[in-house]
């Protein structure tokens, strides 16, 4: 009997989930700029568990770098909403044990239940925002700027700034000639990039990691710019405004995932849930000045960000905005296009 019940509990403890032993590091692969080192630090200090940072600066990036892994080496990323389905058909993120996860009552219902994941199986919202014009006062009477046609206005020639992410600088194309952000009509996409090619001679850089400097230093006057980094280009360069298109803005959503071959998973919830805190999102924000999801962090922000209408969105904007999706096939349309521009005279 007695060695029977040795055995038993070696059985037991061998099927035990891995988390029970999982080593006290969690390998997190996310957007840069976008999770505070404070925040790193609080969790490390409170957990034990060491933070391996390592980031990227687009979706196309993150989605090749975990498929040529094959869904393993990361414990959690950050896909933006329209790259959740792309890696969810690939088998490259695992399902989530929700009960694993504390604080998920603090999130909005509205950024729950997206159609890109259904009862929120395999993510959680971290952040989101928009894409809209920035520009400088100083070249242009910014009251007239009302439309994404503007940025090829003859005053900002030579000094546009266009994203270097396939989706919002498409978006932008697509939305000054009347069309949807998402749009799969393969004439419409062509439209897009000659709209785009068009603008060519007018645009300095295509960037998303130093954008608020460009902005900042006056190397560019009018662009596309997330609503973060405007917040804090516009604090830097008070000459600077971030204009909501009549077209409308793009929105993302940002989320939480684990890939596939995940190691840590259990600290990978630990993670998130230490994310979830009302006082932990309140930091995310008011470093990196995106939108949160999280309403009990939103009702403690401090009052410039809770009162920037950069962060805290506006409903009826949010209403007229359009959110990135999907575009299942037409996905390798874009991109062709995208190589095709960036690499045209
Ligand atoms: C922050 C990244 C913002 C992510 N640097 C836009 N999806």
């Amino acid at each position: 009997m007695k060695t029977f019940l040795v055995a038993l509990v070696a059985l037991l403890l061998a099927a035990s989930p891995s988390w029970a032993e999982e080593e006290k590091v969690l390998n997190v692969f996310s957007w840069s700029e976008y999770i505070p080192q404070e925040v790193v630090n609080g969790f490390t200090k409170e957990t034990g568990i060491k933070v391996v940072l390592s980031t990227y600066e687009s979706n196309e990036a993150m989605y090749a770098k975990l498929k040529l892994l094959g869904g393993k080496g990361y414990d959690l990323i950050v896909p933006s909403g329209y790259f959740v389905e792309v890696m969810a058909r690939d088998g490259l993120l695992a399902p989530l044990d929700k009960s694993r996860i504390t604080g998920l009552e603090n999130l909005d219902p509205l950024s729950l239940d997206q159609p890109f994941d259904k009862g929120n199986a395999l993510t959680i919202p971290y952040m989101w925002g928009t894409v809209g014009l920035l520009v400088n006062k100083k070249a242009v009477d910014v009251s007239t700027i009302k439309s994404w046609k503007d940025l090829a206005r003859p005053e900002f020639k030579g000094k546009v700034l266009l994203s270097d992410d396939l989706r919002d600088t498409f978006g932008v194309a697509l939305k000054a000639l009347g069309y949807s952000i998402n749009t799969t009509n393969p004439d419409e996409i062509k439209a897009a990039y000659e709209w785009l090619k068009a603008l060519k001679p007018s645009v300095r850089v295509f960037d998303v990691t130093a954008t608020k400097q460009a902005f900042i230093s006056e190397e560019v006057t009018a662009g596309l710019s997330w609503n973060g980094d405007a917040f804090i280009a516009m604090q830097e360069n008070p000459d600077l405004e971030f204009i909501v298109p009549e077209e409308g803005l793009m929105i993302w959503l940002d989320n939480f995932a684990i890939p596939a071959g995940a190691e840590h998973k259990e600290n990978a919830y630990k993670f998130i849930s230490y994310l979830m805190r009302p006082e932990v999102a309140k930091l995310c924000v008011e470093e990196f000045n995106y939108s949160t999801p999280n309403k009990a962090a939103e009702k403690i922000l401090e009052p410039e960000y809770a009162q920037s209408k950069v962060i805290v969105l506006d409903p009826e904007e949010m209403a007229r905005g359009e959110v990135t999706l999907d575009v299942g096939k037409a996905r390798e349309l874009y991109e062709k296009y995208w190589e095709q521009l960036k690499t045209a005279d």
